[in-house]
């Protein structure tokens, strides 16, 4: 969380107090004995969102929302290494377990009752500050709470105590948006996306009827392609692919809190992930029009392969929903003790028994596999390292060099093996990093291996993923127009021959995409090929700070375009749809 402006300083300040004066007074209202028992519970209630809060903080840079406890199982990265996340220092937060009882002890006045007006006033004092901090907060930005994605800057705002139960309100309204919504509901998005029309290319069309395999790879970055650590190649595999391969450089990471599953619904439905959340968890009742089920209308038969347990990010009703047929999970395959690392089997075990799956599905089929060993804390065994670790001062970004490497050799193995079965050739391959492996608190080891000053927009930039696209056969070009993953949809279906028209989505073909259109994140920041909005401040390219005034029509653009995306999910509005 930075400070970006003097003005902030008072809000981040004071911001906590009236809702801490309010929560502790609440001890007030209760007799002698249960006084202390109210008061401390208090006390943990405050302490444990604040240390949950920084835990995770630490790890995604983004704040606990009351979906993410409901799905806390899933949160990937917090499980394996909690601790590698805390910090002795972290100890000082809870000094003041010394100071209250000593300032318990001190007092003069013990045993004595409080009046009715004492409270009064306290209890005025602490609604008056909340207020205040409210009033501030809006009077500096009028779409704090219509833009309550963008969680630093609530929390900058109204604090982390107020923040949380706006958060929790939030929560117990939304299923209200499904029951009262109706027919008018859909009608401003189906206008906003008819408009929205693609340009055809002459690549149209030129993977018809093929086979479509998609890679989902864990936690990979597009820093690592065509990278070299100690004069060895981090990814050879797809280096030598991007040759004849579409490679796009530009393509952002636009996931949010359901991490790998938010790129699987992008990818699907073309629809935004929620900002607070993961949709699989959230939304597996509605109405979806699917990557499944359009290609379904093709005769496509559509299936996913992860060694992961079903439930996990519920991908098993999920699924169902987004129009698939099969789903192969942990259950299908052989996962033992020794074919597995940190969050399940090995790629290249993974990988190998898939290809024995794929080779007996109906064709033309969609499948998309999905990699598991480049997870974090990015453990691997010895005899799996094809790298020597790097050597930055983060051992989390020099271990990451190690399972990417791993994981291009389990890609290298699949295409030999599909080759080999004679399913290659008929198939058109779509790789892409599903997400930032390396997060903003290990950031710094990467600037320091890629000789890249650490700057905001730098860290933007740093959120790309690697997308190739190969069809076996077509010459490769590598593209540099910026997109994000929401793109990857109706790139797809242009490949297909597929027209991309009223299909519902928000991506765009990326090979007319318009740089001028950003490509836009959770939190409401974004890019265009000129700007970088982040932490509400925009950026030229060359990482200067502009004024406000040239990103402000973008802002609106994004504003308006995850209004309606969240509309069509939270009101379930496809169901209104042909
Ligand atoms: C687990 C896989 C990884 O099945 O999706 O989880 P994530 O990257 O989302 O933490
Ligand atoms: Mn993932």
């Amino acid at each position: 969380m930075k400070i970006v402006s003097a003005a902030e300083i008072p809000a981040v300040l004071l911001s906590p107090a009236g809702s801490l004066i309010l929560l502790f007074g609440f001890s007030f209202y209760f007799s002698r004995t249960f006084k202390p028992l109210v008061f401390w519970t208090a006390w943990l209630v405050a302490n444990a969102l604040l240390y949950g809060d920084l835990l995770y903080y630490r790890f995604y840079t983004d704040f606990v929302t009351l979906p993410i406890l409901f799905q806390f199982d899933n949160v990937g990265g917090l499980g394996p290494s909690t601790l590698e996340l805390m910090s002795p220092w972290d100890l000082l937060l809870f000094i003041d377990l010394l100071i209250i009882p000593w300032l318990l002890k001190k007092r003069t006045n013990k045993g004595a009752v409080i009046k009715t007006k004492q409270k009064i006033w306290y209890a005025s004092a602490g609604l008056v500050l909340v207020l205040v901090t409210v009033g501030y907060g809006l009077i500096r930005s009028p779409y704090l709470f219509s833009a309550s994605y963008d969680r630093d800057g609530l929390v900058k705002a109204v604090g982390p105590y107020n923040y949380h139960l706006y958060d929790f309100a939030l929560g117990a309204v939304t299923p209200l948006n499904r029951t009262l919504a109706s027919q008018a509901d859909a009608v401003p998005s189906e206008d906003y996306l008819k408009n929205k029309k693609d340009k055809t290319t002459d690549l149209f069309g030129i993977a018809k009827g093929k086979n479509v395999v998609l890679i989902s790879m864990e936690s990979t970055q597009n820093f690592v392609i065509d990278r070299k650590v100690d004069g060895e190649e981090i990814t050879p595999f797809l280096n030598d692919l991007i040759e004849d391969s579409f490679y796009f450089s530009n393509i952002y990471d636009q996931t949010a809190q359901g991490k790998t599953s938010d790129s699987e619904f992008m990818i699907d439905t073309g629809l935004y992930p929620l900002a607070s959340g993961s949709v699989f968890v959230q939304k597996p009742e509605n109405k979806y029009y699917g990557l499944p089920h359009i290609l379904k209308e093709e005769k496509y038969y559509a299936s996913v392969f992860h060694g992961n347990e079903r439930t996990f990010w519920n991908r098993e009703n999920m699924y169902k929903a987004l129009g698939y047929d099969h789903y192969y999970s942990k259950r299908d395959y052989n996962v033992t003790e020794e074919n597995s690392v940190n969050y399940g089997i090995k790629d290249i075990e993974f990988f190998e028994q898939t290809a024995e799956k794929l080779e007996e599905l109906p064709q033309p089929f969609y499948s998309r596999l999905i990699t598991l060993t480049n997870h974090f804390p990015f453990l691997l065994d010895d005899e799996d390292k094809m790298i020597e670790e790097a050597n930055t001062n983060v051992e989390v970004v020099n271990r990451y060099i190690t399972t990417v490497r791993y994981q291009d050799e389990a890609i290298r193995n699949l295409f030999e093996d599909l080759k080999e079965k004679g399913l290659y050739e008929d198939t058109m391959f779509v790789l892409y990093g599903d997400h930032y492996g390396i997060s903003e608190k290990y950031e710094e080891g990467v600037f320091e291996m890629t000789g890249k000053e650490a700057s905001p927009v730098n860290h933007v930039a740093m959120q790309q993923v690697p997308l190739i696209i190969h069809i076996p056969g077509v010459e490769g070009e590598t593209i540099s127009t910026i997109g994000g993953e929401i793109d990857i949809r109706p790139t797809i279906l242009h490949l297909l021959g597929i027209k991309t028209e009223n299909k519902l989505s928000f991506g765009h073909v990326l090979f007319t995409r318009n740089e001028e259109h950003p490509v836009m994140f959770r939190d409401g920041s974004f890019v265009t090929k000129e700007y970088t909005f982040n932490d509400g401040v925009c950026y030229n390219n060359s990482s200067e700070e502009i004024s406000p005034a040239s990103c402000i029509p973008y802002q609106e653009t994004v504003r308006k375009e995850l209004k309606l995306s969240d509309g069509i999910i939270y009101g379930d509005l496809l169901r209104f749809l042909k």
